[in-house]
């Protein structure tokens, strides 16, 4: 049950980092968030039954406050209809994040809704929906690195941009809290559902950009 590889992740928790830049894993072989799911009750019952403590059940988000950890990112119509693309990508490739997907789609109504169901009650929904699906196509990315949930969170700015940092997506470009140019997920339980939401497994790159070392090490 218990791996040289766990035990060196356990090491790691405790101060030796050898391989604080790798992932802790092998790739995830998980096909989508459904899938996800699978194999959670064995995962329950083997940590209850060891003494190690394990960091969390890699999923196509990765595995959680890892070098691994992924998040959903997608430019929203008025980001690609006002031509931003570039700039709001340079924000997250200059940071030093791993581009992992990235692609345009014209969202169906139904997959708008099944991104923001959380929302389905609220009363800005149906202009919600209707706002993604206007037929302009969004960017959907998945990118990769350390705390990439929280920083593309900080990357991208507070929901209204009134309260956005200035230099965050939304502060410098945005102006509405209804074109808010920019989705971030903000969980990686989030970013497991809408990753494999928006991406099947195999259009996902598995790559080391030539820096990550620098860019993640802790030493
Ligand atoms: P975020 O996109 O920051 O995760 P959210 O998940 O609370 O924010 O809401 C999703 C989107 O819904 C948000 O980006 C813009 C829209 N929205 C949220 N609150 C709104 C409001 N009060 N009026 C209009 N649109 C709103
Ligand atoms: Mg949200």
């Amino acid at each position: 049950m218990f791996s040289i590889r766990q035990g060196l992740r356990t090491a790691s928790r405790h101060g030796v980092r050898a391989l604080s830049t790798q992932p802790a894993r092998a790739a995830p072989r998980y096909a989508g968030a459904a899938a996800a799911a699978a194999g959670v009750a064995a995962f329950a019952l083997y940590q209850a039954n060891t003494a190690v403590k394990m960091e969390g059940k890699p999923t196509i988000a990765g595995e959680h406050k890892t070098v691994s950890e992924r998040s959903f990112i997608m430019i929203k119509p008025d980001g690609v209809s006002r031509q931003l693309v570039g700039k709001i990508i340079d924000k997250f490739e200059s940071r030093g994040y791993k581009l992992v997907a990235l692609k345009t789609v014209t969202p169906s109504k139904e997959l708008a809704q099944e991104h923001y169901a959380d929302l389905s009650s609220r009363p800005f929904f149906p202009g919600l929906v209707a706002y993604i699906t206007s037929g302009v196509p969004v960017v959907a990315m998945v990118w990769e690195g350390k705390d990439v949930i929280k920083q593309g969170r900080r990357i991208v700015g507070a929901t209204n941009p009134l309260d956005a940092d200035p230099g965050s997506v939304r502060g410098q470009y945005a102006v509405s809290v209804g074109r808010n140019l920019i989705h971030a997920s903000d969980s990686f339980d989030s970013a497991t559902k809408e990753i494999g939401l928006w991406f099947k497994e195999n259009e996902l790159s598995q790559y080391e950009p030539a820096a990550w070392g620098w860019i993640m090490a802790d030493n």
